[in-house]
């Protein structure tokens, strides 16, 4: 934060520091900051390389003068119908035991929900989710329950793992006797995709989805699918989603902390280096534990941070259409 914008930040903070216990304000109001560059919406960001071709299919949507919700949605099933993704979809890798359970939620810009958690067998979670967020009075439905609901509104099941993914997966298992190894998380084994997006109306909404941390024990659930945790939009002041090791996020719930950051006056970026800082504090050994964060607000900007150098993510608005590197705490 330059000198001009922590002085214009510091005077806004005490002022609205009171102002936002009682009544949330936009970020708009919160945010006068003659450095900032807001780009001209629609704004559509997602976590990692292969969130270049998913906002490619949301942008579509966006630029048609569609629906944020539509186009969060549209741009991750192109992640999950990549089958060389090895941390999304049914191209996913396994937990311990071989099955590849996928973890999904989207929210919208009337804090409407949904989610999937420990299901099996389905080419789009994120749809399932979505179905979820519609047409029951529920926000998240887990393992056969899911299952159960995604085939009874018509979702085809299909096969997984993938050949290639069993074969590594046997090998990983061979090697793997302990009760529980801790399964290597590095630079090339988290891609789960988080989008966000603000439509020409200003509207705000997110996806996430992912198969989870790879030879994860059966049972577990990250964070990808737990709204607040791997996901969480409020379209007064702004969305965020995340990445990497779910445990860690889910301990400070961590995409509701950068929003709630957002509203008291922090910049999209600064909110995620807060929730990283934060993360990074509660845990005394940080080795293998990446997270990143991605951050857009009600003004169309955003941001991303994350623990370890790497992290990286793609932006879309009707001027850019690039990966942007994250800026990091640490280096590997
Ligand atoms: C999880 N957060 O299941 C997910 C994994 C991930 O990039 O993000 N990979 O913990």
């Amino acid at each position: 934060m330059g000198n001009l914008k922590r002085r214009t930040f510091f005077k806004l903070g005490l002022a609205s520091a009171a102002l936002a216990v009682f009544k949330p304000s936009r970020a708009s109001q919160l945010i006068e900051d003659s450095t900032r560059v807001t780009p001209p919406k629609p704004v559509v960001i997602s976590t990692w390389k292969h969130g270049l071709a998913a906002n490619e299919n949301a942008w579509k949507v966006l630029q048609a003068g569609g629906k944020a919700i539509d186009a969060v949605e549209k741009g991750v099933r192109t992640t999950e119908a990549d089958m060389s993704n090895r941390s999304v979809g049914i191209g996913g890798r396994p937990d311990r035991y071989g099955h590849v359970t996928l973890d999904a939620c989207i929210m919208d810009e009337k804090s409407k929900c949904g989610a999937v958690a420990y299901l099996e067998g389905f080419m789009h979670p994120i749809t399932i989710a979505r179905t979820v967020m519609e047409k029951t009075p529920h926000v998240m439905l887990a393992g056969d329950g899911a299952a159960d609901f995604a085939l009874d509104y018509g979702f085809k099941k299909v096969k997984s793992p993938l050949k290639e993914v069993k074969k590594e997966w046997k090998e990983w298992k061979k090697a793997h006797t302990e009760k529980f190894d801790k399964p290597e998380i590095n630079s090339e084994n988290h891609d789960t995709i988080g989008m966000l997006a603000i439509d020409a109306d200003g509207n705000l909404s997110g996806a996430c989805t992912t198969s989870g941390w790879g030879y994860k024990l059966p049972g577990r659930i990250g964070d990808s699918p737990i709204i607040g945790a791997g996901l969480f939009v409020d379209n007064e002041i702004g969305a965020a989603c995340a990445t990497g090791l779910g445990e860690a996020v889910i301990r400070i719930a961590g995409s509701h902390t950068v929003v709630e950051l957002m509203r008291n006056g922090h910049s999209p970026e600064d909110a995620c280096r807060l929730a990283v800082e934060r993360i990074i504090a509660k845990h005394d050994d940080l080795s293998g534990l990446q997270v990143g964060f991605l951050a857009l607000n009600k003004n169309g900007e955003y941001g991303g941070y994350s623990v370890y150098n790497g992290f990286n993510f793609a932006l879309t608005t009707p001027n850019q259409n690039e990966l942007i590197d994250a800026k990091s705490n640490r280096n590997w």
